[in-house]
């Protein structure tokens, strides 16, 4: 029997949320239901499936029940009614705008978000006759100003990929709000762990569940979280009938990875903060120009720290940082990283680390990432679950040899 989770901390929840029917042989973990289809008793009740007259399963595409106590637990961590599941997380933030939206509509988003979130807006969006006006969401009076009478969604990331910039989800909810439109909030970065926009006005929270969510780097997915009316939308219009619906072999393994949510972003918050230490010291050494973390520049930016305070429970684990030398020297340290791995995607137990400009963030035109200030120095670190002694030694090691080289061969540093 599915028990309540009313009261549950979210660590019970990361294990319980969402839990299936008793397995008739008492197993203790969920089975796995790898089924395109589901057999109906006669054709009366394949029509009245189909018809919505009776509950059940008919087709993995149209729901699944791995995937639905997958969508259940997220929804439960979330704290909003329903979830839906998708192949990709840009399939979860696809299936979402779309479902909502029609030729004329108006989209207000954060000029910094991730590069495949910006095409899809700018280039796809725009050739179905929806405009889109990207502006800077930590500056409220900008982005009050980008409304029209036909906004029907606002999208935005906090802290923003790649360089975690904050936004004030409650300030601008209430924006979103005052237009009749739906606010819809990237969480991937922060998790339901850190950071819940629906208590802050969010209508909907997107994931890239490919990240800390499943957090093992082995599988590709997406979730979106809402109130029930707006993901029965969502499932039964934009991901059923485009199809980017998740397999139930991923939602097995989101399942697993969620059990060691809570600890692992622990680890992963702790292990950050030993590197933003590290980091520091770059940058008073000169290698670094800028660090990117939410807190770390309290002078320039106290509405971060309040926002800290207020909207997310910790800082996170992913970093930026933009290096004195530019493009050269940032490529050139992670070219010198060992176990430290180069490679785009976040939120894994292996701490990876890339190069926005080139890679994640490539999509946006060189005008576009001048404007949300990604620059060609600007690197992306991705705190893991090694020992933080380790990272910070890999990272040593290549800051280091950074620095002999330029001085040896005299070049760099501008
Ligand atoms: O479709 P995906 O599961 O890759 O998720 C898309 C996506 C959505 N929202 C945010 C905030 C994301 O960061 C992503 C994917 N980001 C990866 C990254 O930034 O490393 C993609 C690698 S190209």
């Amino acid at each position: 029997m599915h028990k309540p989770t009313a009261g549950w901390h979210a660590d019970t929840i990361a294990i319980h949320g969402g839990d299936a029917p008793q397995d008739p042989h008492g197993a203790l973990v969920a089975p796995l239901y790898q089924t395109s289809t589901f057999v109906f008793d006669s054709t009366h009740q394949g029509g009245q499936r189909f018809a919505g007259e009776e509950a059940g399963y008919i087709y993995s595409r149209l729901g699944n029940p791995t995937v639905n106590q997958l969508e259940q637990r997220i929804a439960e961590l979330e704290g909003m009614q329903a979830g839906a599941a998708a192949a990709t997380g840009m399939g979860a933030v696809a299936a979402t705008m779309m479902a909502f939206l029609q030729q004329g509509d108006h989209v207000v988003a954060s000029d910094a978000i991730y590069g495949c979130s910006f095409a899809l807006f700018d280039h796809l969006f725009r050739r179905f006759g929806v405009d889109v006006s990207f502006v800077d969401m930590s500056d409220l009076e900008q982005t009050k100003a980008a409304f029209r009478d036909n906004t029907q969604l606002v999208f935005l990331e906090t802290p923003a990929n790649p360089h975690l910039k904050l936004v004030d989800i409650a300030a601008v909810s209430k924006l979103a709000h005052q237009h009749k439109a739906r606010l819809v909030v990237d969480n991937t970065f922060m998790t339901p762990l850190l950071q819940r926009p629906g208590e802050f006005g969010a209508d909907l929270v997107v994931h890239s569940a490919t990240k800390y969510l499943n957090g093992h780097g082995d599988v590709v997915a997406g979730l979106v979280t809402g109130r029930s009316e707006d993901i029965e939308l969502i499932k039964f219009t934009t991901l059923k009938d485009m199809g980017a619906t998740m397999s139930p072999h991923d939602a097995w393994l989101i399942l697993r990875g969620l059990k060691t949510l809570p600890v692992r972003m622990q680890r992963h918050c702790e292990n950050a903060l030993a590197v933003v230490a590290f980091l520091q010291e770059m940058q008073q050494a000169g290698m670094i120009s800028r660090l990117y973390f939410p807190g770390v520049n309290q002078d320039e930016q106290s509405h971060e720290s309040d926002l800290l305070q207020t909207q997310m429970k910790a800082a996170g684990a992913v970093i930026a940082f933009d290096m004195t030398g530019g493009f050269r020297a940032a490529t050139r340290l992670l070219d010198q990283l060992s176990m430290i791995k180069l490679a785009v995607s976040l939120g894994d137990a292996e701490s990876l680390i890339q190069h926005p400009a080139s890679m994640t963030h490539s999509p946006l035109t060189p005008e576009a990432r001048a404007a949300a200030g990604i620059g060609d120095g600007l690197v992306r670190l991705s705190v893991g679950l090694e020992h933080a002694d380790d990272i910070i030694t890999d990272l040593r090691q290549a800051f280091t040899s950074l620095k002999n080289s330029a001085e040896n061969t005299a070049v760099n540093t501008d």
